[in-house]
Order: C-alpha cells, then sequence, then structure tokens
C-alpha cells in the first residue's frame, strides 16, 4: 500500500464539488502537501461561501462548470452528490485519470481503526448510537460522514487509538478502491435513490462494496431479519456476524426474553431489557441491536451499552415528540425520505394517524404504506412534486387530500384530527422540491405546530 505522502504529496489533485465534502478534501489535500483543484458547477453567486473560503486559503479553483483543467490533474475526488453520469467523468475515465470517493481519500490519511455503518435507514441513528456508546466507555471515538461532518474534514485527527464512527450512503461507496472498515455494518436494504442509482440492483451492490477491500481481520456486521441481504449471501473475506430483533440463538445479537443479549465467552450476555430502550419502535430496538453489536466487539461492557440504550433520545427530525395541541399529538419524521422508514413510522406510533407525505419523487413504489397504513391512517395529506404519483398509489385506499405548503398541510390535518390523534409528517420522499434540505423541512413543521400552539393560545384568551 502506498503511504499518504505518496499518494497526496506534490500530486495534482481534481476535486470536484464546493460543498462540505469538496472544501474538506481540498484542505486535507493542501495539508499534505498536494495540489488541489476544485470545480463546481454552479455559479459563482451560489457558492459565494466556498468560493471566499478557497480564495483565502489560496487554492485554485473553477465555477460555472466542469472543464478540461480537471483532466490534467493525477487523480480526481468526487463529492458524493455529483452524479457517476457526469460528462466530465466519463471522459476522465475515458483518459485513464482515476476517481476517487472523498471517504476513499480521507481513509488514507485516517490512522485510526474504521466503523463504517450502512444501509437505508437508521444510518445516523446507529452511527449516532455507536459514538455515544464508545464514548461513554472511555474510548476515543469521533462520529463523521454522511452524517454531515465529511471524513475528510476530520481524517487529520484520528489517530491509532481514535476509533472513527463513519456513516456512509450509497453515493460514498461509488468511487471507493481501498476503503477497507475494521467494523462494516449493513443494516437493512429498500429501494431508495433510485433516481440516481437506477435499479435496486445496482443500489445493493454499491452497499456491499463497503466490504470489498475487508479482510479476515474485519467484521461485517449483518441484519438477520432482512431477506433482501440475506438472500444475497454477500461475498466478503471478513468474519459475518449477525444482529436480530428475534430468539434466534446461533446471532451475535439477539433478543431472548423481551432483552437484548449477545454472545461473549460462548454465553448469552444480557444487556438491557427492549422495554427500557428509549428510542421507540420494531426499527430502533434493530439500530440498538446492531449498535450493541459493533460495541461489543470494543470490548464495552454490557452495564455501559445497557444505560446509554436507556437514556439516548434519538436524533432530531426522526420520529421526533413536537408538541401536543388541543390533546393531537404531533411528530417530526422529515428524515423519513425513503418509504419503508415511512413503514416503521407507521407501525411505531398508535393510530389513528394524520399523515403528511409528499416532496421529490425517487422512483420508488408506494404501495408499501398501504400494507402498513391499512387500518392506522385516518387521513393522508400530499405535498411537493411527488403528490400525483402517489395520489394514484395511495387515493384510493385512505381519504387523501393536497396542500400546496408545509404549513397548509399541517393546518388541514389540524382541523381533521380529533383529540388522542397524531399528525405525522414522515414524507417519504427527498425535500429538496420545497425546501433546502430535510432538516429545514422538519424545522419548518415545528414551527407550523408552534403557530398552531399560539394560536390556541390567542383563541383561549378572546374566548
Ligand atoms: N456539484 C457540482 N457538479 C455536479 C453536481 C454538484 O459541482 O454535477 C456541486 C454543487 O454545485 C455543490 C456541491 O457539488 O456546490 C455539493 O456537493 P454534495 O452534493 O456532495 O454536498 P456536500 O455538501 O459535499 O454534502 C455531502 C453529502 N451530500 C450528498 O450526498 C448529496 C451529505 O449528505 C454529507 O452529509 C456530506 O457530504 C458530508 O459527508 C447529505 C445527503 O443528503 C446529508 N445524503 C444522502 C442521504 O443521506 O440520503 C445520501
Ligand atoms: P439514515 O441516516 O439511514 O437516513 P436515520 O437514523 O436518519 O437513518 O433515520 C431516517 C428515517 O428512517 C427516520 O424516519 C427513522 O425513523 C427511520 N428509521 C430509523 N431506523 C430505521 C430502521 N432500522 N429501519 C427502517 N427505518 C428506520
Amino acid at each position: 500500500m502506498m503511504t499518504v505522502a505518496e499518494r497526496i504529496n506534490e500530486r495534482k489533485i481534481g476535486v470536484i464539488g464546493m460543498g462540505r465534502s469538496g472544501l474538506a478534501t481540498a484542505s486535507l489535500a493542501a495539508a499534505n502537501g498536494g495540489r488541489p483543484f476544485v470545480s463546481d458547477a454552479a455559479p459563482s453567486e451560489q457558492v459565494a461561501e466556498a468560493v471566499a473560503r478557497l480564495e483565502q486559503e489560496g487554492i485554485p479553483f473553477e465555477t460555472g462548470g466542469h472543464t478540461d483543467q480537471l483532466l490534467q490533474c493525477d487523480y480526481i475526488v468526487i463529492s458524493p452528490g455529483v452524479p457517476p453520469t457526469l460528462e466530465i467523468i466519463s471522459r476522465a475515465v475515458a483518459k485513464g485519470v482515476p476517481i476517487f470517493s472523498e471517504i476513499e481519500f480521507a481513509s488514507w490519511v485516517c490512522r485510526g481503526r474504521i466503523i463504517g455503518v450502512t444501509g437505508s435507514n437508521g444510518k445516523t441513528t446507529t452511527t449516532t448510537l455507536i459514538g455515544e456508546i464508545l464514548t461513554a466507555a472511555g474510548k476515543d471515538a469521533l462520529v463523521c460522514g454522511n452524517i454531515g461532518l465529511p471524513f475528510a474534514q476530520v481524517a487529520e485527527k484520528i489517530g491509532e487509538d481514535t476509533i472513527a464512527v463513519v456513516e456512509i450512503s450509497s453515493f460514498q461507496l461509488e468511487w471507493i478502491a481501498d476503503f477497507a472498515p475494521h467494523v462494516a455494518l449493513i443494516l437493512n436494504l429498500s429501494p431508495d435513490h433510485l433516481d440516481r442509482h437506477g435499479t435496486f440492483g445496482t443500489y445493493k451492490k454499491l452497499k456491499y462494496r463497503i466490504t470489498e477491500n475487508q479482510s479476515s481481520d474485519d467484521y461485517l456486521i449483518l441484519n438477520h431479519q432482512d431477506e433482501v441481504m440475506m438472500a444475497d449471501d454477500i461475498p466478503t473475506a471478513a468474519r459475518k456476524l449477525y444482529f436480530t430483533t428475534e430468539a434466534t440463538t446461533d446471532c451475535f445479537v439477539r433478543v431472548e426474553d423481551g432483552a437484548l443479549f449477545y454472545s461473549h465467552d460462548g454465553r448469552g450476555t444480557r444487556v438491557v431489557s427492549a422495554r427500557d430502550i428509549r428510542i421507540p419502535g420494531p426499527h430502533n430496538l434493530q439500530n440498538a441491536a446492531a449498535a450493541v453489536a459493533a460495541a461489543a466487539l470494543f470490548d464495552v461492557d454490557a452495564e455501559t451499552m445497557g444505560r446509554v440504550l436507556a437514556t439516548f433520545a434519538g436524533v432530531e427530525h426522526r420520529l421526533e415528540p413536537v408538541a401536543r395541541v388541543a390533546g393531537i399529538d404531533f411528530v417530526n419524521d422529515s428524515k423519513a425520505t425513503n418509504v419503508d422508514s415511512v413503514c416503521y413510522a407507521l407501525r411505531s406510533i398508535d393510530p389513528p394517524i394524520h399523515l403528511i407525505a409528499g416532496g421529490r419523487d425517487k422512483g420508488a413504489p408506494y404501495e408499501p404504506i398501504v400494507r402498513d397504513g391499512k387500518g392506522r391512517i385516518a387521513s393522508i395529506v400530499l405535498i411537493g412534486e411527488a403528490r400525483d404519483r402517489m395520489f394514484e398509489e395511495l387515493g384510493r385506499h385512505f381519504t387523501t387530500q393536497f396542500a400546496d405548503s408545509l404549513e397548509d398541510a399541517v393546518s388541514k390535518c389540524f382541523s381533521r384530527a380529533r383529540p388522542g390523534e397524531t399528525v405525522l409528517l414522515s414524507p417519504g420522499c427527498a425535500s429538496f422540491d420545497m425546501f433546502d434540505n430535510y432538516e429545514q423541512r422538519g424545522k419548518l413543521f415545528k414551527q407550523a405546530v408552534s403557530d398552531l400552539r399560539s394560536d390556541r393560545k390567542n383563541e383561549t384568551i378572546q374566548d
């Protein structure tokens, strides 16, 4: 394997994208003696902050398109949001210019062991949970990656004794070469990002790349209840370990008599009663089981794991309780950006549920919502670009109406819901048609609920 200096020092490194990953990559390249050149498709005005930062760091760049200057580089590091179908990419490949993803580049510099967490849903929750458990056990853990803090931004800080807990998306696995986590987790697989990857088969194969460079000293943690990954019998050199929320005794982590157990010294060690795990729902029990599997490989004791699981309140925008207004509960699940996560939300909340869904369509069928929503969904309000397609698949099964904005959707649900019922924002779509990102969508939902609350207070005062 080449040294960091051989790979980066004095090398001309093209960086595509001036977002968080691209800027972090450029700075990391410069800090290691490389000569980065950053290129972004957006005009300067749109990336003004990034331009200012690059100017300040003295890093050359271009905006408004990707030119042949990139083809003069020794290799290119690509940001996750940049699709592989880009013309400049095909030309670079044809010319033999190697292309690497940002996590591949960061892994060259990172000296600590890596726990890589991928899957269609639960990545952020499980990554955060693993970080919390390791930290509570006194280990030096650093959580980064798709979660919002680029791996490249922190890679230099990760010494031999630090454990990097990296959330990894399918986009980030597209251009890996040597990336090899010591522990890799694939949490579950359901159709997502088909607008980018085309088919579920391509998407799955990308997820499986997380293990392609692992050796027999490494571990691949898999979900024994996930029929898709079990049927594929994922090829790997790593040792496979399974988690389940059933009482399947040959799984490394399992549920017995209502409590989580993991195998240790040839016997089962009890971690915590499932009832005492604070994050709700069957999917979060799976996330907890996956986190226990990873932490157990780093010799964390069961008591510490149990304590963290009993107190960890979850991450914002994931089944987040917002408020009770006039006896109606409001739940913010804005991060439910694919159909499977909506199904889990529907199973995790007591019915009747008034569902707000819609946004930018990602190509997967909405029909699973019918299966999990029957008898649970009282009404649906649809927003965004996907609403006509969603209406075609859901409209004849549920009382469904359209809203022109999120505020309108909240107010329509509020008029329809009765005390004891729940209004759930769980869109099943990307947010980019109406919002900057899912965080903004979630915050605006919470604001709309808070406005309802103040309106009610004012009405009460006037009464
Ligand atoms: N750009 C180009 N050419 C193109 C397309 C885009 O130059 O053809 C430029 C844009 O103009 C923009 C920049 O690329 O300036 C944006 O790059 P990016 O989209 O990769 O965004 P980053 O800010 O670098 O954020 C990325 C991840 N974004 C995506 O995967 C879309 C972030 O995940 C991640 O947190 C961050 O790196 C740190 O690792 C976001 C995400 O939505 C949250 N991820 C998806 C998900 O979770 O479902 C996968
Ligand atoms: P990711 O980072 O993979 O998007 P998050 O932890 O941010 O995952 O959760 C995203 C959405 O998926 C939320 O709506 C959450 O309630 C739901 N979710 C979390 N864990 C799971 C799981 N194991 N299976 C299905 N859905 C899940």
